[in-house]
């Protein structure tokens, strides 16, 4: 079905899928690795392009492509590639757009290992990094040199909250000829469009709220342009960092139920703000839908809504944030984030214990800090949950 002008949730649902021989309903899970051809010929124009078949299911397969379909048209982008984690699309990302003696700038407070893979191994191939607070315009244009490539943005950024304006990214990148990549797994293709804004990649962990039920890992790319496509695509499939059928299968039902769970997540989110705020036992907190986050206005404006992340602090620092979170009940303690159940976790010695102590300190990622990913329990048992934990604190 040609879904390219209907509506959010009509894509969710619809777009990517195909029709098969059996008429079958939804997408089904391919699960082979590799493809007959009819003849030799046959398989020798697969290879060279000539005919468009599937070959060998780390190149391509139909249940994947269904994937990489939709998402793609939920970002408004060219096309999409699903590999086996977030990493897998970081790394292909880096892999395809960095060479030795190549520069990237990326957020402070990005995702632990997206920041330690470059400063430990792609450093070993002669690739530079530097690491700012991408919300600071003035921040990044200090910092490009005369071999940057690359501005990559996590935004908001995990687990600082921290907002980096896309579009003013996007013209500091166009004006010095960067690829400005977004991750975009906090905010989701429903809540933010960072191609709309002008970025030319868009990452996700589809781990997190695009599969929403902490079941799979795995990742996503969708470029705006063919050029970045075909170069990353090569990277994907040459280092075997593909999805699995099976894999996909989870995440396109998962992917459904977006929006209705997102809403919800939200919902509860706002009010589990609030509640934190207002807590005499909470030092500070970050959420984008609380007037006091520094880029309030910011979210509003490139964000059609705040999301359900929040990081705060317990009056008492690091020995009160752990008693809180060895006294809560319904929320696990647990990484990872954006699935239907609470989460709770403690960035600096879980996430982000592979960064450098001082570069923690400098991107927030300070001891006291305590990350929630509020899930679409009833929100009410969320709030009891952690004011009794306050209580023992
Ligand atoms: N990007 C962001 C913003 C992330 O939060 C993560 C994982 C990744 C990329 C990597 O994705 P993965 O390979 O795990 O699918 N974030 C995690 C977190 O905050 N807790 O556990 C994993």
């Amino acid at each position: 079905m040609k879904t390219k002008n209907m509506g959010f949730n009509t894509k969710l649902i619809h777009s990517g899928e195909f029709e098969d021989q059996f008429g079958s309903a939804t997408v089904p899970i391919y699960q082979t690795s590799t493809f007959k051809f009819k003849n030799a010929q046959h398989g020798a124009d697969c290879f060279s392009g000539a005919s468009a078949g599937y070959i060998y299911t780390r190149i391509a397969n139909p249940t994947i492509r269904a994937l990489e379909n939709n998402i793609a048209e939920l970002e408004n982008g060219y096309d999409g590639i699903a590999t086996s984690s977030g990493m897998a699309a970081i790394t292909s990302v880096y892999m395809a757009q960095l060479a030795a003696g190549s520069h990237i700038i990326s957020t402070a407070s990005v995702y632990g290992p997206a920041r330690v893979v470059l400063e430990k191994d792609f450093s070993r191939f002669g690739v530079e990094a530097d690491f700012v607070n991408t919300a600071d315009m003035n921040a990044i244009l200090s910092a490009i040199k005369k071999n940057t490539k690359v501005l990559y943005i996590e935004t908001p950024s995990n687990p600082t909250m921290d907002i980096s304006d896309i579009k003013a990214c996007a013209e500091i990148a166009k004006k010095h000829n960067l690829v400005l990549v977004v991750d975009n797994t906090f905010a989701t293709p429903y809540l933010q469009k960072p191609l709309d804004l002008g970025a030319d990649v868009v990452l996700h962990s589809v781990t997190k709220f695009i599969n929403g039920h902490a079941d799979i890992v795995g990742g996503i790319i969708i470029t705006k342009d063919k050029d970045l496509y075909e170069k990353i695509r090569h990277a994907m499939v040459y280092m075997g960092c593909n999805m699995d059928p099976h894999q996909a299968y989870l995440v396109l039902r998962g992917l459904k139920t977006l929006v209705l769970r997102v809403e919800r997540n939200q919902e509860n989110a706002i009010k589990v703000a609030h509640f934190l705020e207002s807590h005499p036992k909470i030092a500070w907190i970050r959420y984008p839908g609380l007037a006091s986050h520094p880029q309030f206005e910011l979210a509003k404006k490139q964000m059609s809504g705040s999301g359900s992340m929040i990081s705060f602090g317990v009056k008492g620092g690091l020995e009160a944030g752990r008693k809180l979170m060895d006294s809560v009940h319904l929320a696990t303690l647990a990484v990872s984030l954006g699935g239907v159940e609470t989460l709770i976790q403690h960035p600096a010695s879980m996430t982000h214990a592979s960064v450098n102590k001082e570069e923690k300190v400098k991107a927030g990622i300070t001891d006291d800090l305590v990350r929630l990913s509020v899930g679409i329990e009833d929100v009410q048992d969320i709030i009891e949950d952690l004011d009794q934990a306050l209580k023992i604190v």
